[in-house]
């Protein structure tokens, strides 16, 4: 019977449209399976969605529409991504599936039942981004220590965890279990600031909002969004506290957990003391890997520097994103991405290595031996190094790939792949062809030169399954075998497809500005922006006539919330489109004690004309965020902008209106 392999990715939040950092865990996960499956395990790969908590709840009220038609939109984005990029998931769950929902009540029931879960107060600190209760202790100059936002106090009903009872039982799980979470840096700090100081009970539920699992029997609380989004791990399997499930049963506890190094404390400590208040076996890894960042820079929406995938697929393809992100993420540190290092990688890893390798050899195969594989009958000097460097690469391989040093795997196969690039200008093939007589040799250097791009596509498979397939199949084979001498003398190659074309730098950069134009005039720059025209464009076809709608009125704010914007009278110097937007104007304007530059999505409704010597209004203390390559600092006040249909007006001062003045 085959050994079983089950392995997570973390289920990314439904509150937007995934980018490439939540995209390279699924890839990195889906690498992994794939290498557990071409080994012979029987593996069961689980990612989903967690679509409850307070930010969902929100972003649906603001854009009109309820929380499930705002995650179902999202769910279908992230889906898209999911297969977009080749992840070859056995099941996808979502917090919101009924059986799901179900499975949680129950254990929060059973855990209420046997004491571990009981009724109290909370007084202390909340946040309400984060969804976390803090002590006086925990919170940091008044702010989140998670998030660094205000907090504000609470006092309310709410139900905890007695984490407490179940620390010294985890303690002694991590000592007995070296290497249950990786890698080990992650774990120290676990134990020393978490469970060493002593745990404190957690608070399960909250009451500030409803898109949650209800707790039974008080359904003015829903359960905690990590209780419910780290069951995922069990439900999805069919596990109930009243049954166990066939997929339970065969697969559980799960081989691997792969997160993200920001989540390790809900895996390492919340997860296994429920596991094992529960009376469940703990997962046996749980590997924490690093961030993707843009650059240094912590990719964020409101510094402009987020990558999605769909977006960088359309530049580099499939494998070339899946080569760049599983290469470029170190083991246990943070990787870097951006389109030049991109467009570096791509060239050397695949264009020059890998693709050059391939295309020359089939090549000249179709050339010397009308594509026909050739009997590898007179060796030379340099084939048993050749030989020696595939079989140590494809041990190597092994060995990284079962510890999860992926980056370091892929790194090994291309170091193969050059050592077979060396291997043709060792041998000069070209030579050999002169003489008729060297024949025999000529067709050995081919065959090595096919039967180690052949050991190379095996090993490559898992992380770049379509290049893979497309190799094995112009060398007219199926065999995944990484031992040296399978390809079969006789087999027919074919030639002439150029697998990696070389990328120009600067042809490159124009067809992203295009890019970029094209994305804001079709205006699907902000997922939630789509998700709002897909319901309204419904809810259009559905109501023939239809009067305008109201955007619904924001909650009361106190007056000290309606003075943080500044908003001052500021005159307009200048004004010019963005070249690479055909959204954006980029407006200097003088306010009086300084002039700053500031863009607006007003092109398709004015012209520079139209605002050259006006006054408008800004908010000027607007943190400065970078658009299109270019700083705005502030924003203008316009009407309409929320409305797909908008028709936007800028707010224009009157004329003797003075400029600097504060607004309010
Ligand atoms: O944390 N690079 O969801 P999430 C690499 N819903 N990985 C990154 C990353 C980056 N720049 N940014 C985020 C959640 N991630 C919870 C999980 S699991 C029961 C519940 C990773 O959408 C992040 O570390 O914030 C996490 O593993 C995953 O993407 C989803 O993050």
């Amino acid at each position: 019977m085959k050994e079983k392999f089950y392995i997570t990715t973390a289920i990314p939040y439904c509150s937007g449209k995934p980018h490439i950092g939540n995209t390279y865990e699924v890839i990195l996960t889906d690498c992994i399976a794939r290498y557990k499956r071409q080994k012979g395990y029987d593996v069961f790969f689980l990612t989903g969605t967690d679509e409850h908590g307070i930010k969902i709840e929100n972003k649906a009220k603001e854009l009109g529409i309820s929380p499930k038609e705002f995650v179902d939109g999202v769910y279908e984005k992230v889906k898209g991504i999911w297969s977009l990029v080749g992840a070859s998931y056995d099941k996808f769950i979502r917090t919101t599936d009924d059986y799901h929902e179900k499975a949680v009540a129950g254990i929060f029931t059973k855990l209420l039942e046997q004491g571990d879960i009981y009724k109290g107060q909370y007084e202390g600190w909340y946040c309400v981004p984060c969804e976390s209760f803090f002590t006086d202790t925990q919170i940091k100059d008044g702010k989140c220590p998670d998030c660094g936002r205000p907090v504000q106090k609470a006092k309310e009903d709410a139900y905890f965890f007695r984490m407490s009872k179940y620390a010294d039982r985890l303690l002694r799980h991590i000592e007995e279990n070296p290497g249950f979470v990786e890698p080990e840096a992650r774990l120290k700090e676990m134990v020393n600031n978490f469970l060493r100081p002593g745990l404190q009970d957690l608070c399960v539920t909250r009451n500030s909002f409803t898109w949650g699992v209800p707790v039974p029997g008080d359904e003015k609380q829903v359960i905690y969004v990590w209780i419910d989004a780290l069951s995922n791990y069990i439900t999805a399997l069919g596990y109930t506290v009243d049954e166990q499930g066939e997929l339970f049963k065969k697969y559980w506890p799960c081989d691997v957990h792969v997160i993200g190094k920001d989540i390790v404390r809900f895996h390492t400590i919340y997860w296994p003391i429920m596991l094992l208040a529960l009376g469940l076996p703990l997962p046996k890894k749980i590997y924490g890997h690093g961030w993707l960042n843009f650059g240094t820079d912590k990719m964020s929406k409101s510094k402009g520097n987020v990558m999605y995938a769909d977006d960088l697929v359309s530049l580099f393809g499939v494998d070339g994103v899946r080569h760049y992100t599983l290469s470029a993420m170190p083991y246990s540190t943070d990787g870097s991405i951006t389109y030049e290092s991109m467009i570096s990688a791509y060239n050397t890893d695949l264009a020059n290595n890998l693709g050059n390798l391939v295309s020359r050899t089939l090549s000249m195969n179709k050339k010397y031996f009308d594509g026909v594989v050739q009997s590898p009958d007179v060796p030379g000097e340099s084939d048993d190094k050749l030989k020696a460097t595939v079989a140590e690469c494809t041990a190597k391989v092994g060995e990284l790939m079962d510890t999860y040093h992926v980056s370091d795997a892929l790194g090994k196969i291309f170091e193969m792949l050059s050592a077979a690039n060396k291997y043709i200008d060792e041998n000069c093939p070209w030579t050999l062809a002169k003489d008729p007589e060297l024949s025999g040799r000529l067709g050995t250097v081919l065959y090595n030169l096919l039967e180690t791009i052949r050991v190379g596509a095996s090993l490559l498979t898992p992380f770049m399954p379509e290049t893979s397939a497309k190799i094995l199949s112009l060398l007219g084979t199926d065999d995944l075998s990484e031992k040296f001498g399978r390809l079969v003398p006789g087999t027919h190659t074919s030639a002439g497809e150029v697998l990696f074309k070389r990328i120009d730098e600067k042809e490159f950069f124009e067809k992203l500005a295009d890019k970029i134009s094209e994305k804001e005039n079709n205006g699907d720059a902000k997922m939630e922006e789509a998700v709002k025209e897909n319901v309204q464009a419904t809810e259009n076809a559905n109501a023939e006539t239809k009067e305008k709608e109201y955007e619904p009125l924001c909650p009361e704010i106190e007056f000290d919330d309606f003075i943080k914007p500044d908003m001052r009278v500021a005159k307009v110097l200048e004004c010019e489109p963005m070249p690479k937007s055909k959204k954006l104007l980029k407006l200097q304007l003088d306010l009086g004690f300084e002039k700053r530059q500031v863009l607006s999505g007003i092109a398709k409704y004015y012209k520079p004309e139209d605002l050259i010597g006006k006054k408008v209004i800004i908010v000027a203390n607007l943190k400065p965020r970078m658009m299109c390559g270019e700083e705005s600092k502030g924003m203008v006040l316009a009407s309409g902008g929320h409305e797909p249909d908008a028709v936007v007006r800028v707010l224009f001062a009157a004329e003797d209106a003075v400029v600097g003045d504060r607004v309010g």
